[in-house]
């Protein structure tokens, strides 16, 4: 890959290189020049990706500082439990260990003793999404878990029931909308997510520019709000009372039109009786004539979307509420229309299912919680390693997750997992959690490593594609995908290393590029498809039998994506209903029975007396959850662990420039930033802060607090077991 060297000229052989950006959800291409040493000396945004167009935020900046961060764990380490101290070890011993380990674990105490862990990279890696699955099947555990739980599961729930499959998520189609109304998310921090938009805020600023309307509902007057018509305030945890207040009047006034095929009109309105504007009002903080407003406005305009995202999922009534958005795009007759809400087409991967959706196939052990896609919530995790019984986890893999930091009650984790017998995490860094590990097996740096974005590809606002191959070879350490398909092997007692005769990557690819093959009619042409490996062969054959493949009609295979390394523009967003449905009727379900049975739950709420103070959660544009705070250019600054609060309620409550804050799970002492922008009554906390635990410098010279020291594991949302983050009743006394 090297180009020759000339005398003392070093720059002149440095070499720019293409490849998507792995940090967010936005799929940003990146440029960037590697010096002859493979070392990343320069990032710019991709000019010629016809979905960027060279947008770059300061996260993907940083992606050289963030490659060979010098905090980084470089080769796998083993724990020495009496001293807890590590030392580094060959891939061999620490796979032998593992190998020696777990599956004598298993052998004693039963399948359901192995728990895993799943964290949110695992949604940016070939690795977390092609041979995850694999390690889950030869674990054969229900003891699953994920930050899914801490995070979308609601939407996943919520389009699961509708549409039939939990992938099948709606996104709003923003670059040709008229009108847009958002509630719960802050694009112009987070750069969007479950709508994959590289540079969401140019596209915001366009949508205005072509006169359409921008609506944001957020209790803080966040940036992306700054950029909108209008702004409105909410109550933390009501947005589905402000929905069901919209669906009602959009029912009272004859405004219902829905144009797809759908069963539940009947129900839903039923459903929505109860919540008159004027009763909501109350709860939401928004004005009775506000709300009939916003129906009659998404109603009128000749194209309308909702999109909620984060805000609107991790609270009490998430699942009704991602219910409630699909169901007013669906009234409004904008569902899978042009300008609307539509479901992308993604070239890679798409629905396997043959039934409809539905949870609760099995539920937790200690308390019985549902499982949704074949997990259980995180919220449970702690009780089900800490609770002594038949099924307890005893043993635990983590990959790309620091669940001490980022589920609900963390400090929870981190007791439970002090307490198991064995660990093991797949992880970049020695944290929070990894740092209760017997074996951490490091992946390698992300210019070591291939790129294509299987799962946020359905979620994006064009249609699109782009692959990347790695950029720097591995030398002598395995790739993440070896690293998970090897680690599987080790966990069942099977041969690690190849010594069998049978590299576990290889073969598990082999058998799925198989059955593949088998199932979709094509097992004669195996020898046509194309790669530098298994992998590679493995995209090949989904991109050949993808919607826009070259054996089905189309296009695509590996070599095009090769030949096209900016990436490929696949066009706007087309309808594609009923083709995507899944549900026994074939049609979109407006009133799906787990959530009707949910809303009597939000009735006897309506009365409740509201908490003086509740706190939410916020993003910030220089962080990424709680893994990118060792990054020196991007701490500090607006980048710290502050309160936000009204200086109304400073004053009100007499508070200083810090303040403990109590919740019914924990105390923390805070710095207090005071803000306008933030409603009465309400106090922000970014989470993935508190690295005392950590061994990265840089973040722990700017340790913050752990915000879900705060949160409440014993609070989900009923349909989805998912946390709750926002809305969490909290006080706050003097220091
Ligand atoms: N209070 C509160 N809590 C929240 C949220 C909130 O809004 N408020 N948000 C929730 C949400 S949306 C999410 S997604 C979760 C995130 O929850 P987690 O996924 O548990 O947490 P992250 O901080 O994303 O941790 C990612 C881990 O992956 C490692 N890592 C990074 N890249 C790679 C890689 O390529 N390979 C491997 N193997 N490891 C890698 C990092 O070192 C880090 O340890 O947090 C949730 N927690
Ligand atoms: N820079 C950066 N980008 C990120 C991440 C990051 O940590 N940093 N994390 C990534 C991940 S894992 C995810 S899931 C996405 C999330 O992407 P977004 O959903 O855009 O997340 P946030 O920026 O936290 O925006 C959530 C908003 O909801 C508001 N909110 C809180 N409670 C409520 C409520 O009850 N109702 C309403 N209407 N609003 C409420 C908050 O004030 C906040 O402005 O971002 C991704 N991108
Ligand atoms: S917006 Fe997201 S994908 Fe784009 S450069 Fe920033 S972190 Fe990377
Ligand atoms: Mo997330």
């Amino acid at each position: 890959m090297r180009g020759p060297r000339w005398g003392m000229a070093p720059i002149t052989d440095s070499r720019t290189l293409l490849r998507t950006c792995p940090l967010c959800e936005a799929v940003c291409g990146l440029e960037l020049t590697l010096d002859p040493d493979d070392h990343v000396t320069a990032v710019r945004g991709d000019r010629q990706d016809p979905f960027s167009s060279g947008f770059l935020c300061p996260k993907g900046a940083s992606f050289g500082h963030l490659d060979e961060d010098p905090d980084r764990i470089t080769e796998p380490l083993i724990r020495d439990r009496a001293a807890d101290t590590w030392r580094t070890a060959s891939w061999t011993e620490a796979f032998d260990l593992i190998a020696e380990r777990f599956p004598a674990i298993v052998a004693e105490h039963g399948n359901q003793a192995a728990g895993v862990y799943l964290g949110n990279p695992n949604a940016h890696t070939v690795a977390g999404t092609l041979y995850v699955p694999i390690l889950l099947r030869a674990l054969g555990t229900r003891n699953i878990y994920s930050a899914s739980t801490a995070d979308q599961m609601p939407k996943q729930v919520a389009s699961g029931l509708m549409f039939g499959d939990p992938l099948t998520v709606p996104v709003p189609d923003l670059d040709r909308t008229d009108y847009l109304l958002m509630l719960g998310a802050n694009p112009l921090e987070s750069n969007g997510s479950l709508c994959t938009a590289p540079d969401f805020p140019g596209r915001l600023k366009a949508l205005r520019r072509r006169g359409g309307r921008f609506v944001v509902v957020d209790p803080r007057v966040t940036r992306t709000a700054k950029l909108a018509d209008e702004h409105l305030f909410i109550r933390p945890g009501s947005d589905a009372y402000l929905l069901f207040g919209i669906v009602h009047t959009l029912f009272a006034e004859n405004l219902a039109d829905v144009r797809v095929e759908a069963t539940g009109v009947d129900e839903l309105r039923t459903a929505a009786a109860a919540f008159d504007p004027v009763t909501v009002a109350t709860r939401t903080g928004v004005p009775a004539p506000t709300i009939i407003r916003l129906a009659r406005e998404l109603a009128a305009a000749p194209t309308a979307a909702v999109y909620a995202r984060i805000g609107t999922c991790t609270v009490e009534f998430g699942t009704i509420t991602q219910w409630l958005v699909e169901a007013i795009n669906t009234l409004t007759g904008n569902l899978d229309t042009p300008g609307g809400a539509m479901f992308a087409t993604a070239a890679a991967g798409g629905i396997a299912r043959s039934k409809p959706f539905r949870t609760g196939r099995w539920t937790s052990r200690v308390r019985e919680l549902p499982e949704a896609m074949g997990e259980l919530p995180v919220a449970t995790l702690a009780e089900e390693i800490t609770t002594p019984g038949a099924g307890q986890i005893r043993a635990l893999v983590t990959i790309a997750g620091n669940p001490v930091l980022s589920a609900p009650s963390g400090p929870r984790l981190d007791t439970a997992f002090a307490q198991l017998d064995f660990m093991v995490s797949v992880d970049r860094y020695l944290n929070e959690t990894t740092r209760h590990a017997d074996v951490i097996l490091p992946p390698p740096r992300p210019t070591q490593s291939p790129h294509y974005d299987f799962a946020l590809l359905h979620f994006a606002v064009r249609n699109y594609t782009r692959y990347s191959r790695p950029l720097v070879p591995l030398g002598d350490r395995p790739s993440e995908s070896a690293i998970l398909t090897r680690l599987a092997a080790a966990l069942t007692g099977r041969a690690h290393d190849g010594s069998d005769g049978v590299d576990p990557l290889t073969a598990a690819d082999e058998l799925v590029i198989a059955g593949t093959l088998h199932k979709a009619g094509f097992a004669n042409r195996r020898a046509e498809l194309n790669g530098e490996n298994s992998t590679e062969r493995r995209i090949d054959l989904m991109l050949r039998l993808g919607p826009y493949g070259e054996w089905n009609g189309g296009t695509l295979n590996l070599q095009v994506l090769l030949d096209n390394p900016h990436g490929i523009d696949l066009g706007p967003l087309q309808p594609r209903l009923p083709g995507v449905l899944r549900t026994a009727t074939e049609q979109v379900d407006l009133a799906p029975e787990p959530l009707l049975a949910d809303v009597a739950r939000m009735r006897a709420r309506l009365a409740d007396a509201a908490p003086e103070i509740v706190l939410i959660g916020r993003r910030q544009l220089r962080s990424n959850n709680s893994w990118m705070h060792n990054i020196a250019s991007l701490v500090g600054g607006s980048n710290r662990c502050t309160l936000h609060i009204n200086p109304a309620d400073v004053a009100r409550l007499g508070l200083g420039d810090q303040a403990v804050v109590k919740s019914a799970a924990g105390t923390l002492t805070v710095p207090l930033e005071p803000t306008e922008t933030i409603m009465p009554g309400v106090v922000s906390l970014p989470h993935g802060w508190g690295h005392t635990d950590s061994a990265q410098n840089v973040a722990r010279a700017h340790a913050g607090v752990n915000a879900n020291v705060l949160t409440d594991d014993s609070v989900v949302d009923v349909p989805s077991g998912n946390a709750v983050f926002n809305g969490v009743p909290v006080t706050l006394i003097r220091v």
